[in-house]
């Protein structure tokens, strides 16, 4: 112990200019720093209610500054993008840069479709859990456009792995029957899950979209198993998994993250770094003075840090990171750098924590807002158009809540009896179930 305190002391004896230092002030010098305490660090968030958030921490790039390196570089090659920023729509509206590919006005127009939709559809669900027709709800409010992007960068038989917030995924498609997820979110008699998932948690394989588990971070070993399983197979699908900012705290993350490297898995790592985990500032989770990309590079994985609010950045990285996959070049880790604009669910109040007006001061701004005035740039989208479409969605969401609710609500009953719960795990039910099926009905 002294040994390893010896420089130190020496330091200090020395800076007693020229004063003769005897044995027993040099072991005085030793023992008062050998008492210096301890402390751990604890980050704290930059803004708290009442007093602004200061977002310099969040080390951002100029649009359109960050290089886009061939879909088969190296992993190794890629690690200055973890520390950076990819954007592709500057502050004015316009695509710049190396990631700005090429996009078809009507590919544009069908996001920013998409991403109105998931926003209606969030505020509507809300209200409906506040009249009790829903025990529970979680919002993707400022987030949309990453869902939506990367649902439309993939191809079909792709399995995403979800949490809770990516209801863009469902919402981006075509083929998803809206009236269908608000079944399950009611548990109503046509919900398919039969009451058995917490409302959010959707389960949609035929739309690429895994039952959503409530264990935070299982979503990435299973993706990255479900990606393995699709090469050993021999077959073409990838895997796309995600977590939150607070998740990767957990060590399913590092294992995942291990397995995907040493195999290659033909897998996205999606990691939603909104900031907040429930009320935990996202530095608490290892996010303070380096980034979560940066995880994806100390296992050898390419890894990108993007824009989450840049609808263009997201699509293109996306499609960067499916065709590596797809490539047999291996798993991408995606840092999306967003903020999450509502509560953490139903049963959060933010203003506890955090600034109340924090998202208006985010610097990445509104995911709508921004894609909405490209494509106004582009000529391709009018404030009349946005406008109706706006109201259009709000009666198509209205009018599918109507016709989910024929099937019961909370509310109003109509849920799945307590008997399913003996159906679906086994084709024969054993004896000592069928007795408590028996005395649960008094039959
Ligand atoms: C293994 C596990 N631990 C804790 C929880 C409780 N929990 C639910 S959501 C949440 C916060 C997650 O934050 P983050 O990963 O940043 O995702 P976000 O909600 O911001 O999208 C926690 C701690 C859980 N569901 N599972
Ligand atoms: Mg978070």
């Amino acid at each position: 112990m002294l040994g390893a305190i010896a420089p130190r002391a020496n330091e200090v004896c020395h800076g007693l200019r020229g004063r003769r230092v005897g044995a027993r002030m040099r072991l005085w010098v030793h023992r008062m720093i050998d008492k210096e305490p301890l402390r751990l660090h604890v980050p704290e968030p930059s803004g708290r209610p009442g007093h602004e958030t200061d977002f310099s921490y969040l080390h951002l790039s100029p649009a359109g500054e960050v290089r886009r390196p061939p879909v088969d570089a190296p992993a190794a090659g890629t690690s200055d993008l973890a520390y950076s920023l990819i954007r592709v729509l500057d502050d004015e509206g316009h695509a710049v840069g190396p990631w700005a590919a090429p996009m078809e006005p009507e590919l544009l127009r069908r996001g920013l479709r998409a991403m109105i939709k998931t926003r209606v559809y969030d505020a509507r669900m809300l209200i409906a859990q506040r009249q009790k027709k829903i025990s529970f709800y979680m919002q993707c409010l400022g987030e949309e456009a990453i869902a939506v992007a990367h649902t439309l960068a993939l191809q079909p038989g792709d399995m995403c792995f979800p949490t809770y917030r990516q209801q863009g995924l469902l919402l981006g498609r075509d083929d998803v029957d809206m009236v269908e997820l608000i079944c399950q979110l009611m548990s109503n008699e046509r919900d398919p899950l039969k009451g058995r998932q917490l409302p959010v948690m959707y389960s949609y394989k035929r739309a690429g979209f895994f039952t959503i588990s409530g264990n935070l971070a299982t979503q990435f070993i299973q993706a990255v198993g479900w990606g393995m399983a699709s090469a050993i197979k021999g077959d073409t699908k990838i895997a796309s998994a995600w977590i939150g900012d607070g998740a990767t705290a957990e060590s399913d993350f590092h294992t995942a993250l291990t397995f995907a490297h040493v195999y290659r898995a033909p897998v996205i790592l999606n990691v939603v770094n909104n900031q907040w985990a429930i009320s935990t500032f996202q530095a608490i989770a290892g996010g303070e003075a380096t980034t979560f990309a940066a995880r994806g590079v100390g296992c050898g994985i390419a890894s990108l840090r993007v824009d989450g609010n840049d609808f263009l950045a997201v699509y293109a990285a996306s499609l960067w990171a499916a065709q590596r996959a797809r490539s047999n070049l291996g798993p991408t880790l995606i840092e999306w750098l967003t903020y999450r604009a509502g509560a953490h669910s139903t049963s959060d109040d933010p203003t506890r924590y955090r600034p109340a007006d924090d998202w208006a001061h985010f610097p990445l701004g509104d995911p709508v807002a921004r894609l909405k005035r490209h494509l106004i740039g582009l000529g391709a989208w009018s404030e009349a158009e946005h406008e109706a479409t706006q109201k259009e969605l709000e009666a198509q969401v209205m009018a599918a809540l109507k016709e989910a609710e024929r099937y019961g609500s909370l509310a109003a009953g109509h849920l799945a009896g307590a008997a399913t719960m003996f159906e679906d795990v086994y084709k024969d039910i054993p004896p000592h179930l069928l007795e408590q099926r028996r005395q649960l009905l008094g039959a």
